[in-house]
């Protein structure tokens, strides 16, 4: 078996397969000059048939097996829904991380009562029992008074939710997966909780994180991005994205909070990232076979599973188009905004320069691909979600400094008498 390429093996499991119809994909191009006649589909049958151990390998219709099938039902209910898998009292909020749990949303402070979760009211200052799980609860005996009136109840109390795609939930895929010369025991350690929360780190976002870690370090819109190969016909277009954002601005006019605000930010510009990359190593070539990101991009496209046909391809014009369809669904989105009067929240757009992010990182000493995952070629990462964190700060504390809560003066107090809450 070690003779036979990835591209193989690929097919020998059936992960890979070549329809009828559409062209043989490979990433690794074959040494000799003449390929062999033999099509990749007949040599992984051929593998499959001389190394029957690979057969167990296929069985991966699990979710037939009974027992399983319940399993997987509740699985798809967590991910059709994003609620939390494990939610006993049904608050939407959880006590595990993962799961759509609280990696995704604040953790439960106690998964048998559905009154306690994070942004509850508080009962009666939580005197007794911590309603709201901001860890703060009891009596301060020197002033009889609730912890939680003494050092809370002069701020004010806000949550933050996002609405986005897999940018705003931070995708990542750690590079050291799938890059033989960094690969070690120690990079799949955290392989399950990744799994488990999707290849997602909202806990880490540039909207979203609330957490430091240490773990193995670790730009763009799905309403231009599809893996079709026709992908122009599957875009949004103006039309359709002005029809959307007034049908969602009407909807959150229902239920949220009055009082709230609500800032809307048009489509990420993947523009630069074929530019940025293509003549780069992938982590798949760097060790054997060299494979660049444009290899790379055109085996996704030709697999049709592409996270972006329009923007991660050789073609300069297509790559142009989808560029320019980024800025006119933007405008749209800005523009409908701008128009709508809301009654419950007040409302403004905001675009993060990806051009300004950039000019940022290289004033520090970086190179712009270093702010793109190295895996995907496609999404931003950590140092790009921080960078945009910062950036999107910057801006409302100089134009919506009212959205932002006033800084608590009691935070010293409350880690030295509840300790550090994690964040949450
Ligand atoms: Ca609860
Ligand atoms: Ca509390």
């Amino acid at each position: 078996m070690k003779k036979e390429t990835s591209d193989v093996i690929c097919h020998s499991l059936k992960i890979c397969r070549t329809d009828p119809g559409q062209p043989e994909c490979r990433l690794y191009q074959p040494k000799s000059s003449s390929p062999s006649s033999i099509s990749l589909e007949q040599r992984g049958l051929n593998l499959r048939q001389n190394h029957p151990s690979l057969l167990p390998l296929l069985s991966s219709k699990i979710c037939t097996i009974p027992g399983i099938d319940e399993i997987c039902k509740i699985l798809e209910h967590v991910f059709q829904n994003h609620v939390p898998l494990v939610d006993i009292d049904g608050d939407r909020f959880g006590t595990e991380s993962t799961f759509r749990g609280s990696s995704w949303r604040g953790k439960d402070c106690n998964d048998l009562s559905s009154k306690i979760r994070p942004g509850a009211r508080s009962v009666k200052g939580d005197f007794v029992i911590d309603h709201n799980c901001n860890g703060i609860f009891g009596m301060d005996s020197s002033t009889n008074r609730p912890w939680e009136d003494e050092l809370c109840n002069d701020t004010q109390q806000i949550g933050v939710a996002i609405l986005g795609d897999s940018v705003s939930a931070h995708f990542h895929i750690p590079e050291q997966w799938l890059d033989a010369s960094q690969a070690s025991s120690s990079v799949f350690e955290h392989m399950l909780f990744i799994i488990e929360n999707e290849l997602d780190w909202p806990q880490l976002s540039g909207s979203t994180g609330y957490l430091n870690i240490s773990w193995p370090n670790i730009a763009v819109g799905n309403d231009v991005c599809n893996g079709y190969p026709n992908t122009i016909d599957h875009m949004t277009t103006v039309e359709e994205m002005r029809t959307n954002v007034l049908t969602i601005l009407t909807y959150l006019d229902t239920i949220l909070p009055k009082g709230s605000h609500l800032l809307t930010t048009g489509l990420a510009n993947g523009s630069l990232l074929y530019e940025l990359l293509h003549n780069r190593i992938h982590p798949l070539g760097r060790v054997g076979t060299p494979v660049t990101y444009a290899q790379f991009y055109t085996y996704l496209s030709c697999l049709q599973v592409s996270p972006c046909n329009g923007w991660l391809t050789t073609n300069d014009t297509l790559r142009a188009f989808t560029s320019q369809r980024a800025v006119d669904l933007s405008e749209a989105i800005r523009n409908v905004t701008l128009e709508y009067s809301p009654k419950n929240f007040d409302l403004d757009y905001f675009d993060v320069s990806v051009a300004d992010v950039f000019a940022a990182w290289i004033a520090q000493g970086g190179e712009p691909w270093q702010l793109v995952e190295s895996v995907d070629g496609f999404h931003i990462n950590q140092y790009g979600h921080a960078l945009i964190s910062d950036f999107t700060w910057t801006w409302l504390e100089k134009n919506k400094p009212h959205w932002l809560p006033q800084w608590n003066p009691h935070n010293a107090d409350i880690e030295r008498i509840f300790k550090d809450q994690g964040g949450y």
